[in-house]
């Protein structure tokens, strides 16, 4: 692997939304930053220490006063990208920290790619790949719990876990090559069942990666059912708004409406669709295209019934189309008489979308689905949500696989020792340990400017 280059220049963006807001900052890091800004910046004090905040006006060439600022200096390494960092906080407002950033760029400092503060950070071993990554998931997680999976994986819990099993392959390997150098020294031990050890840490983690997922990229859920069973009501009620028109005039929705709930942490984007029935409605028709569509792409259907009125065709039709695993049966509207009996072998969740009747029952139904025979521990606060991850701990567990096989097939020990190394290498891709720079660069350019 070749040596990673860290640029030595000064990198500057603004680091807060674009927008009118309280507060905007511009911030800089690199060898010089403050020679930037003493450029800039009036104060009245000559020495600036680590770690304080300075009040001040930032000006410029003709010393026009830009904006009344506060600025924080965190000298290297105790800072985020352990470079000299400076933030400069002025008001809020696309001007000022405009103009502040143009001031900062025309004084020596070039703009920073996306994510770059963080790869520097990573470059110079603040944080390893690993927790680079759960920094674009605490800024992007939508639920309580996507978030605190991702702040748990920035404060090195995941990492933890890996560098605890590359030692240990590490250490397996130590004692083969001491064993293959030394046969008489060392006493013999059993490589198998270290191996199956170390493997089994890492299926534990390969196993919590379907529920990582589901916390990490959440749910879409398709309402859908023949006209007027109440499919917008319930979108409404779930996402307690208003977002679609609800009428007793079947065939209202015509378009997809789409609205993001919470179920417990799980954000779930839920999408209400077109009543779907035999009609020459054209643009009816379109519609139940859409929905169609929607539900075969969904991960949990909710097949909508009506309690009120009869099991008839249209139901028997859906039914058929959506019998499956993902499917969740659902009586609507049981604040009325009863005049809907389904077929014996399916269960219903009865709710009424209008009373809100039976809406916690759904949602716990919804859950089942979901994590199905995967045992979900909120409080389990290691979970695998990353794509790469999950690959690399698969390839590395295929590698300790083989090397218990070439150790039972009696094959020299020194070809388990391939196979180690590459199960070795493909868990130190997590953390960067062992990664292309390709891949790197990849991961930074998903960041925003600033971060
Ligand atoms: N009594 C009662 N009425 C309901 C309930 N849910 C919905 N309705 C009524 O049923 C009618 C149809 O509701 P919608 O939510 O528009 O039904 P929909 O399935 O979206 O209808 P389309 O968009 O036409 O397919 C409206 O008059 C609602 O007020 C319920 O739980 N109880
Ligand atoms: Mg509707």
């Amino acid at each position: 692997m070749e040596a990673r280059k860290i640029s030595d220049d000064i990198i500057a963006a603004i680091s807060t939304p674009i927008g009118t807001g309280g507060i905007g900052i511009v911030r800089m890091s690199g060898t010089g930053s403050l020679s930037i800004l003493k450029k800039i910046f009036k104060c009245h004090c000559n020495d600036f220490q680590s770690h304080h905040i300075y009040y001040g006006s930032i000006v410029d060439e003709t010393e026009n006063i830009i904006d009344e600022v506060l600025v924080n200096i965190m000298f290297a390494p105790k800072s985020y990208t352990r470079e000299d960092v400076i933030e400069i906080n002025c008001h809020g407002g696309l001007l000022c920290v405009k103009q502040i950033l143009q001031l900062v760029l025309n004084s020596g400092a070039r703009l920073a790619e996306p994510g770059e503060f963080t790869k520097r950070a990573y470059l110079n071993g603040r944080l390893d790949l690993l927790q680079a990554e759960a920094v674009i998931d605490v800024i992007n997680s939508k639920t309580d719990l996507s978030k605190q999976v991702a702040v748990n994986q920035l404060s090195g819990s995941l990492s933890n876990k890996i560098n605890e099993c590359l030692q240990i392959i590490l250490d397996i390997i130590a004692r083969i090559e001491a064993a293959i150098d030394y046969p008489d020294e060392y006493e013999i031990f059993d490589a198998s069942q270290e191996i199956l050890n170390v493997s089994e840490k890492i299926k534990k983690l390969l196993d919590s990666a379907d529920v990582g997922k589901i916390i990490h990229n959440g749910i879409n859920i398709a309402i859908v059912g023949k006209p007027n069973v109440g499919k917008s009501s319930l979108l409404n009620n779930l996402a307690q708004k208003d977002s679609a028109i609800v009428t007793d005039i079947p065939g209202t929705t015509r378009d997809i409406i789409c609205e993001y709930i919470n179920i417990d942490g799980i954000s779930a984007k839920i999408l209400d669709t077109a009543g779907i029935h035999l009609t020459e409605n054209v643009v009816e028709n379109l519609g139940i295209e859409k929905a169609k569509i929607c539900a075969q792409n969904a991960d949990i259907i909710l097949l909508l019934f009506d309690w009120s009125r009869e099991f008839d065709n249209d139901d028997k039709n859906l039914l058929s189309l959506y019998n499956s695993d993902k499917t969740l049966f659902v009586a609507n509207k049981i604040d009325l008489t009863q005049k809907f009996f389904a077929p014996d072998n399916f269960q219903l969740t009865k709710i009424s979308a209008k009373k809100n009747f039976g809406l916690d029952d759904l949602r716990k139904n919804i859950k089942k689905i979901v994590f199905g025979k995967n045992i979900f521990d909120k409080s389990n606060e290691i979970f695998v949500c990353n794509v790469r991850h999950k690959t690399a701990l698969k390839n590395s567990y295929d590698s300790l696989m083989r090397a218990i096989k070439t150790i039972s097939d009696g094959l020299p020990i020194d070809l388990t020792v391939i196979d180690l190394r590459d199960a070795y290498d493909f868990l130190g891709e997590i953390i960067g340990q062992s990664v292309s720079d390709k891949i790197t660069d990849e991961i930074f350019s998903k960041f925003c400017v600033g971060k």
